[in-house]
């Protein structure tokens, strides 16, 4: 391997950008780290920089004012003259995903750090019986898309550099869990430098800078860095249908949703729940300037969200899921190079080991920085045309973010075993249930057998017998 050279770009960029503290330790480098630090280099968006730095790392956003915001207008599925226009929506869906106009896309940079776990937060075992894990149900409710519409779903899974290689081995290493290699397609997030307070970038080594994932706003640069955009022109693919890794009710692919968002020729639309309290934590769906945005529930001020209408119901009430469909051509539009759409940054403030000092007096200890983060909701007030839908929570929401209390692995298995519990008394099955109503059995349902309480319907020949304290598995 050659010495690896400083490109003359870089050096004139840094030295223009006052960044040349990057470089201080260079001449003391090795071979290997300089080239590491050269790698890392390439992640820095050099030209945005300027921009960046004076509106998130200098000032500080303008926090969110009384009068700014409206509620947004939430579709109701289950509304007057539902059933009619549900099932024209639903067939609708149904034939695009027949088409296989339709793709998965999972974004799955995170570890389960919160969980405790060590690992791809995907790999986390999260069912009720098996414990099969998050990946291998979403695998499963894919499976069932196709054994039940036809076609099989492309599956993107947007990985970060901590966790790509991780998750590449748990795929294989569980046969891809029963999906085609070439349907299943992995690549990495991009990264984004920290900040220390003055606007200089941190370093996390002598030739190393703090380096993180952009956040899942980053996916849509991601889907077109990586050639995944291409990928699905190529394969006829025009709609991704966008879900996070933690939460395994999510249905992959959802008909009705899928119908609703091309009979309203929506370029983004999403998945809603009415909020468990006024401060949960997900975002809220609103209206600012005319247009539908998400409020994050850290950047709502508590009055705002405490708000009541005048029947006392609240008046922010739509909480994000974060499931949304993107049409691909939108997501083309707003990361083509030139587009005059950005996304905004978020900034958050942490303290968190990286160098200070200079010389031989360097040293990592633990300092005030800031990162910035994209998030995929900003997307939304960019489109000519957005829509939000409600759904039901028991059906379609739990997510496992905290090792205990709420959105717990207890409170999902929970939850899930609720829904198997209700889809079998749909079926008109007994289920043995607890004095207070909860199943007295622990149910699970794969979405390989079964995707919804109607496709439970067609595909049990017999209700199986469930006596209390029985471990049931439908696959
Ligand atoms: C997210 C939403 C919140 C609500 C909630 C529902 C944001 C900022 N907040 O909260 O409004 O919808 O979910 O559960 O979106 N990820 C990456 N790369 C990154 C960062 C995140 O892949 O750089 C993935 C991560 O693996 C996970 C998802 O994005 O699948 C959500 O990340 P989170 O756990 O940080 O979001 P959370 O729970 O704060």
């Amino acid at each position: 391997m050659s010495e690896p050279i400083l490109p003359q770009r870089f050096a004139e960029t840094i030295r223009n950008l006052r960044q040349e503290h990057v470089l201080r330790f260079w001449p003391h480098l090795g071979r290997d780290q300089r080239a590491q630090l050269l790698c890392d280099l390439e992640a820095v968006p050099f030209a945005e920089l300027p921009g960046l730095v004076d509106a998130y790392v200098l000032k500080r956003p303008e926090a969110v004012r009384h009068g700014d915001l409206a509620p947004a207008e939430v579709l109701s599925p289950s509304g007057p003259e539902s059933a009619t226009r549900n099932a024209a929506a639903w067939q609708c869906g149904v034939e695009a995903i027949r088409a296989g106009r339709v793709c998965a896309f999972t974004v799955a940079g995170g570890q389960g750090t919160r969980l405790g776990f060590d690992g791809p937060k995907g790999a986390y075992p999260i069912s009720a019986v098996r414990n099969a894990t998050l990946f291998q149900l979403f695998a499963e409710s894919l499976r069932g898309v196709g054994r039940r519409w036809g076609h099989t779903p492309v599956w993107y899974i947007m990985t970060s550099p901590t966790n790509h290689a991780d998750t590449e081995r748990f795929f294989r290493a569980h046969g891809m869990f029963g999906l085609e290699p070439n349907a299943v397609r992995f690549f990495q997030q991009g990264q984004m430098p920290a900040f220390m307070p003055d606007g200089r970038i941190a370093l996390a080594d002598r030739h190393r800078l703090a380096l993180s994932p952009d956040g899942h706003g980053g996916s849509l640069r991601a889907l077109a860095a990586s050639g995944a955009l291409r990928d699905m022109q190529q394969r006829g693919i025009d709609i991704i249908s966008y879900f996070q890794v933690d939460n395994p009710l999510v249905q992959t692919i959802d008909p009705l949703f899928v119908g609703f968002h091309i009979q309203r020729a929506s370029e983004i639309s999403s998945k809603a729940v009415r909020k468990a309290s006024d401060t949960e934590k997900v975002g809220n769906f609103c209206m600012a300037d005319g247009r539908l945005c998400v409020i994050e529930y850290s950047d709502m001020p508590e009055s705002i969200a405490r708000e009541r209408n005048t029947d006392g119901s609240r008046r922010f009430d739509a909480g994000s899921i974060a499931i949304h469909l993107l049409n691909r051509d939108f997501v083309e539009r707003l990361v083509a190079p030139g587009s005059n759409v950005r996304m905004p940054w978020h900034r958050a403030d942490k303290r968190s080991p990286i160098l200070v000092g200079d010389g031989d007096a360097a040293r990592i200890e633990s300092s005030d920085i800031v990162k910035l983060e994209m998030f995929i909701f900003d997307a939304i007030p960019l489109a000519r045309n957005a829509m939000v839908t409600y759904v039901d929570r028991a059906e379609e929401f739990s997510p496992v973010k905290n090792a205990g209390g709420v959105d717990s692995p207890a409170t999902t298995r929970r939850d899930l075993v609720r829904r198997a519990a209700r889809w079998l008394d749909a079926a008109g099955c007994s289920v043995p249930r607890k004095p207070d109503g909860e199943p007295a059995a622990t149910i699970e349902i794969s979405p390989a057998f079964a995707l919804d309480a109607a496709d439970l319907r067609e595909r049990l020949p017999q209700c199986p017998n469930i006596r209390e304290g029985d471990r049931v598995v439908l696959e």
